[in-house]
């Protein structure tokens, strides 16, 4: 496609289209076809200031003398915008990152449930009164909004993380930064459009466009009270490391090698869908792939020949259709990525099964496609058990008892997720007590909502996101003394 045929987006601060100020842009690239489709501002620092700076204005403005209730029915008009628009933000999505269609329109049209959830808790935030020791004080505490929160986001999933950051901020009485990656910017660029839509007051919210060193410029902002980063743990640590520097706080959700443990009891047919889902949805580009199968070593290869004779008819094809159930991967460098690490499975002594190549139909030969691939005789001190591989490739492992599954599902430094296939319910619930992660599944995987917590043990991040404990990270306390007699006149 010739470069005039580009969409052509500008940034979004304090309710303003604008360029950058040196009026550099990107271009962003269709996985698919593997040309670009749409181009956007280059932020550089100047941007960032500008756009923080309208946040904190805006703090200070009609939003900050907006009833709780009033920003709840502000946050509902969005929702309702992002219901009627949910088909074509999904369109936009997956055309910028290659996720499914099937999943990209589940993900949007679910979404307003998020922000009615927050929109409805914006008026339930409430602090509380204390016996003060001094029993001529009168003490309460109120619940304050954090300040000007930036948001650095990943491209697997732009909007239904953006919703989980932003729902509860804006129900908190935050103003937003986001800075949506470098290869996805689009779908939240016409999101902003619906904010503006909904009637938020100018600089409410704001979108800074660009990549590493635009992400950089905003977390080292100083205006910045709060950064919510979802992403690498190398970029994470990189965040955080810049956040402490001018005291802000942070909520990190980083990466995964998450657990998917199908022990001898298992319901072998749900296990399989439940695998499958777990490594092949996106493409196996999300944070909680259940990226390690732990499976009883009596399963192993009943279950490995299910798996591979299933995906031989896995649908790969455009991400636009219904029918294709696995799409391309985001973008070049992620391909190439998943590609180095069946390099490394060889060398390391696994075994491919299958997969483990870029398919060679003519339909995908200009998308960045790759097969679901499984290894086997995988070890878990090899490289492919211990790094994120972000792709469709799923590491198969044995154990022979209960305590050695848990003590491999354990042996790594992530902690985000894991599954347990059973159907003994005392083992169920004792193994998911012993393992270190934020989220377990019975019988299940990647089963998450708008109210129940969602994060990271050890280097899968810090804080939690949805809940009422995703609403907290957005909320600082403030005690009030009153003195009740004049005594300290
Ligand atoms: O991530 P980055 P990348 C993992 C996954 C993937 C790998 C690399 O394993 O293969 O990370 O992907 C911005 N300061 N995940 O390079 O760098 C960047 O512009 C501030 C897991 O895309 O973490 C983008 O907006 N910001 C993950 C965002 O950070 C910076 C989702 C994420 O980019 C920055 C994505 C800096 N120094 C990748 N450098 C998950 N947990 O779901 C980059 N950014």
């Amino acid at each position: 496609m010739p470069s005039t045929e580009l969409r052509h987006c500008q940034m979004y601060i304090g309710n303003t289209w604008m360029e950058a100020e040196t009026g550099e842009r990107f271009e962003t690239v269709n996985p698919f076809t593997g040309r670009p489709w749409a181009s956007a501002p280059l932020a550089g620092p100047a941007d960032v200031r500008k756009a923080v700076q309208a946040a904190e204005r805006a703090l200070e403005g009609p939003w900050a003398k907006m009833s709780a209730t009033q920003r709840g029915d502000l946050i509902r008009r969005l929702a309702d915008l992002i219901g009627e628009h949910a088909e074509e933000l999904a369109t936009i999505e997956t055309t910028d990152n290659g996720k499914v269609i099937r999943e990209t329109r589940g993900q949007l049209q679910g979404m307003p449930a998020t922000y009615d959830y927050f929109a409805g808790a914006a008026d339930k935030i409430h602090g509380a009164t204390i016996p003060s020791p001094h029993t001529n004080f009168f003490t309460y505490t109120r619940r304050e909004p954090i300040g000007v929160v930036a948001a650095i986001l990943p491209w697997n999933s732009p909007l239904y993380l953006l919703a989980s950051k932003l729902a509860p901020a804006l129900a908190a009485g935050c103003t937003f930064v986001a800075k949506p990656a470098e290869q996805t910017p689009m779908s939240t660029l016409r999101f902003a459009e619906l904010v503006a839509e909904a009637g938020f007051p100018d600089g409410v919210f704001n979108v800074v466009t660009g990549g590493g060193e635009t992400g950089a410029a905003l977390a080292a902002d100083p205006g910045v009270a709060k950064v919510t980063f979802t992403g690498s743990t190398a970029t994470g640590t990189a965040v955080m490391k810049s956040a402490a520097d001018h005291i802000a706080d942070v909520t990190l959700e980083l990466g995964g090698k998450s657990p998917n443990i199908v022990c001898a009891d298992a319901d072998l047919d749900a296990a399989m869908n439940g695998v499958l889902a777990g490594i092949f949805a996106a493409t196996g580009q999300t944070c909680i792939a259940g990226s390690r199968l732990l499976v009883a070593r009596e399963l192993h290869d009943e279950l490995v020949d299910r798996l591979v004779r299933r995906i031989q008819s896995i649908k790969l094809g455009d991400p636009l259709l219904m029918e294709t159930e696995v799409g391309p991967i985001a973008f070049a460098e992620q391909l190439d990525k998943v590609c180095s690490y069946v390099d490394i499975a060889r060398t390391e002594g696994a075994s491919l099964v299958c997969g483990g190549k870029r398919p060679n139909s003519a339909n995908l030969r200009d998308g960045y496609f790759f097969e679901p691939t499984i290894l086997t005789e995988v070890h878990n001190d090899m490289r492919v058990a211990r790094e994120e591989i972000f792709g469709p490739v799923l590491s198969v492992i044995p154990f022979d008892t209960e305590d050695e599954a848990v003590r491999i599902a354990n042996d790594t430094s992530y902690g985000l997720a894991a599954a347990v296939w059973t159907r003994d319910i005392q083992r169920a619930h004792r193994m998911a007590h012993q393992i270190h992660a934020g989220s377990i599944w019975i019988n299940s995987y990647r089963v998450l909502a708008y109210n129940v917590p969602y994060g990271g043990f050890r280097q899968s991040g810090i804080g939690r996101e949805n809940g009422i404990e995703g609403l907290d990270a957005y909320l600082q306390t403030k005690s009030v003394w009153v003195e009740l007699t004049g005594a300290s006149r």
